[in-house]
């Protein structure tokens, strides 16, 4: 165990800081402040740190092309149990280590929820105490930075690295790599009439790797996040380094080849929900993926695992599938590095590999056309074909339509689809939630289910509660610590017992007095950064997520503007509306039209709402500029309402529901992803669920049926808000108002906005109402947090471990 002594800290502070940057404690930024702490705490866990890395058991190693961090500096002080002698060290050499928190960058390496969930399972694989590594990319500008400018977002680069080094980050050049592109493949007998593989003229790029330590909660545990930065090779790694000497004959060369070596890692894409496959997407997912899977095999060379012992010993997750090329890769190291046959190196592929599916959009699916992968990565492209020319001669064995193979084929059409290639090639298929699993069995990946139904299991996602509950809401974990002991900490399950204090007044009103205390905390924020006064006695309504037209905020605004209508009708009635504050934050993907029309709507209904003297503050609406995971941390403790409210059917999972839910908010949901297991734990009586179910959307998706014109024109009050994006009533909306307009009306409301958005004002009404009974209120945030438990991701990531990572591959894989 790893122990800490104030005065011992304090010595070392100081002499970091002289280390560092030969100067007085007196004389340092917040910046430096924070990387001396950085500092100081990596020398503290080092020996733990390489520890951790002797094999002793199964490693997982998690391949994502995003890891969402967050700030890491509190997280990382709870889980060692050193943040109260550390924040009384620094009190004592006149620091003050909230603003120490609040200096540190915030690595936004990710773009939403897919981002997020990796980060969350690295922090719970370490605190469960497995060897679970994870593998990404180190981007050199993150998710952009949001600005709103005359009302629309602009997106400016995220330099998070702007000090050229992040202080949690140790680079090992030692263990570069290198990666290939292009080229030719060259085969060859030898003279014992094996085949040889070479790969000739291709590109190398050089893969750094830097490490981040993920430090698990309260044992010896620390796994690393080891994440690739792009360069050109500058070591010998042999012939290859001679590419660089021909290639940059000339200095217009070598500032090409830098550049074309360089770029692999620059940007993070913004984009989460529309595929539009560009080379340098894949460009980057072969970058990490060959790094990753090259770095495994070293580390098994090192500790003498065989090649055949390789299922026992490790375990490669591929999360959605951006890692598919996992799969080949390995392959070719097996059979040209390894010299295995196909069916060898076939047999150890497909038992070490698992595969995540996020989501089930369509336009978010991956393909990749067969000329840029058959161009850019030839070896690659020979493999997935010749997995594709089995897998399909198999399935011709089996006496299946030619229409069923060509929809279950990895290859058809000039295309190569990724999610095939995932399900053929893993031993594991999961989705997110109960209803999302449910969906890909019997909808979206039926042929393959009824193929191989053993593979697919259902993970419903999780959170890490140390920071989403402990750390960014202390007061709240302290009451629960107070009421029912700290067990709840390494087994969220006990959270249940705080369901004994539900019709205890003092506890309840304790209760509500923390969330009155955050509030008041996050209206400060707002005050400061947006410059509007919101009161913390309204109820703090949130909706907060990606802006995607499927997750509906636009329901949410319109519902809004009727409010506000409402409120003008009767003007002179003083109407008994319960004061409510809609909070929204949501970043758009750059190129996506109709979700930056939104974002503008809610702007320009901000300012007319708020703006307006006869709604005497009775609804304000504020939405709070580049949403990330440090404003997550403060908005979500002061949440009253928690907005889920995507179409049925869209949201795989969402996590921010349960982390609204452990927070003590109130659910107001329609029963998609995840909702619907926040409504088994708590029931209906418990949250606010309206809007199609899951049958009605598939049956309307398959059957038709729906008019929104219908609906347009037969509500006088819907057809006045919609009216009003086009008619001048939003001061400010121009061309926008019309695009969502088209999107509604004329080409039919895909998402059902307009369908749902009674109901929706019904149990929004029924909230109001009950938000005046205040003891019942708090009752039911009471029993949402005693039931949010199973929401940890620790419990997911055991059950990864248990059915999946450590259970292996028990079935005979066959032929192919
Ligand atoms: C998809 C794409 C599509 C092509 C362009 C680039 C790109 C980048 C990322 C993604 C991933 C989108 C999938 C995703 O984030 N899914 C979300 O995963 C969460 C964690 O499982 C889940 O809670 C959300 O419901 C789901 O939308």
């Amino acid at each position: 165990m790893i122990t800490i002594n104030k005065k011992r800290f304090k010595e070392h502070f100081r002499r970091k800081m002289n280390n560092l940057y030969a100067q007085t404690l007196e004389e340092a930024s917040n910046e430096e402040l924070f990387n001396v702490l950085c500092y100081v705490i990596k020398d503290m866990i080092s020996k733990d740190w390489e520890g951790s890395r002797i094999y002793q058991e199964k490693a997982v190693f998690y391949f994502s092309i995003e890891f969402l961090l967050g700030r890491q500096l509190k997280s990382n002080l709870l889980n060692l149990g050193f943040e109260d002698t550390i924040r009384q060290g620094l009190n004592e050499l006149g620091i003050d280590l909230d603003e120490i928190v609040e200096s540190e960058p915030d690595p936004a390496l990710g773009n939403g929820g897919l981002g997020r969930l990796a980060a969350c399972f690295l922090d719970s694989m370490a605190s469960v105490g497995i060897s679970g590594h994870g593998y990404g990319i180190r981007y050199k500008y993150g998710l952009f930075e949001q600005k709103f400018v005359n009302n629309s977002q602009v997106e400016v680069p995220d330099n998070w690295l702007i000090n050229s080094s992040y202080s949690w980050e140790t680079v090992r050049p030692n263990r570069a790599l290198l990666v290939k592109y292009e080229g030719k493949i060259n085969m060859e007998k030898d003279d014992e009439d094996n085949l040889k593989v070479t790969h000739k003229d291709y590109i190398p790029v050089m893969a750094m790797p830097y490490d981040i330590p993920i430090i698990g909660y309260g044992n010896e545990c620390i796994n690393t996040l080891r994440i690739w930065k792009s360069e050109i090779p500058t070591r010998d790694f042999g012939k290859s380094s001679s590419y660089a000497k021909n290639q940059a004959a000339s200095y217009e060369d070598a500032l090409k080849y830098k550049y074309y070596a360089e770029e692999i890692s620059q940007t993070l894409y913004p984009n989460d929900s529309n595929y539009a496959g560009q080379l340098l997407r894949l460009k980057q997912e072969y970058f990490f993926v060959s790094a990753g899977i090259q770095d495994i095999f070293r580390k098994c060379r090192r500790y003498k695992i065989t090649t055949q012992d390789l299922p026992n010993k490790i375990a490669i997750h591929i999360n959605d599938t951006h890692p598919a090329l996992c799969i080949p890769e390995m392959m070719r190291i097996l059979l040209d590095e390894e010299g295995l046959s196909w069916d060898e190196s076939w047999n150890i592929t497909i038992k070490v590999m698992s595969y995540t599916n996020h989501t089930i959009l369509c336009e978010a699916m991956e393909r990749w056309s067969e000329d840029i992968m058959k161009k850019l990565l030839p070896r690659m492209y020979m493999i997935i074909e010749e997995i594709n020319k089995r897998y399909v001669n198999d399935l011709r064995k089996k006496g299946y339509s030619e229409e069923k193979v060509k929809r279950m084929a990895i290859m058809y059409d000039g295309e190569i689809r990724m999610a095939n290639l995932c399900i053929v090639s893993s031993y594991s298929i999961n989705g997110v939630a109960q209803l999302h699993t449910k969906l890909l069995k019997e909808e979206v990946l039926n042929d393959f289910y009824e193929e191989e139904s053993y593979k697919f299991n259902n993970k419903t996602n999780g959170i890490a509660h140390r920071r989403w509950l402990i750390s960014s809401n202390p007061e709240l974990a302290n009451l629960i610590t107070k009421l029912i002991g700290n067990k709840w900490i390494k087994d969220t399950s006990h959270l249940k017992e705080l369901e004994k204090f539900v019709d205890d007044e003092n506890v309840l009103n304790r209760l509500e007095e923390i969330k009155f205390n955050n509030k008041v905390k996050l209206a400060n924020y707002i005050k400061e950064n947006n410059n509007i006064t919101i009161d913390p006695n309204s109820i703090f309504d949130v909706q907060v997520k990606r802006l995607h037209a499927y997750k509906r905020q636009l329901m949410n605004i319109l519902h809004v503007l009727c409010l506000y209508h409402e409120i003008l009708d009767n003007v002179d009635l003083e109407l008994d509306i319960q004061p409510r504050t809609f909070i929204f934050g949501a970043k758009a993907a750059p190129g996506y039209y109709l979700a930056k029309c939104i974002i503008k709507l809610i702007n320009c209904v901000a300012n007319l709402v708020n703006n307006d003297p006869r709604v005497k503050g009775k609804i304000k609406v504020v939405f709070i500029e580049n949403y990330g995971v440090s404003l997550a941390e403060k908005i979500i403790p002061a949440a009253n309402v928690s907005e889920q409210i995507s179409t049925t059917t869209k949201e795989a999972s969402g996590t921010s529901n349960m982390k609204f839910m452990m927070n003590g908010a109130l659910t107001l949901a329609t029963l998609d992803g995840a909702n619907v297991e926040i409504y088994q734990q708590v029931g209906k009586e418990n949250m606010f669920l309206f809007g199609l179910s899951a049958k009605q959307v598939l049956d309307y998706n398959k059957y038709g049926g729906y008019s929104s014109k219908d609906l347009y024109h037969s509500n006088k009050l819907l057809k006045r808000v919609v009216d009003d994006l086009v008619n001048g009533f939003i001061p400010g909306l121009g061309k926008e108002g019309r695009e969502i307009y088209d999107a509604l009306i004329t080409y039919n409301d895909e998402y059902f906005v307009l369908r749902d958005i009674d109901e929706y004002a019904d149990a929004q009404q029924r909230i109001s109402n009950l938000y005046k009974d205040k003891i019942k209120w708090n009752k039911m945030s009471l029993i949402n947090i005693a039931n949010s438990g199973i929401f940890s991701s620790d419990r997911t990531i055991n059950e990864y471990i248990e059915d999946i990572w450590f259970k292996g591959c028990d079935e005979d894989v066959q032929n192919n």
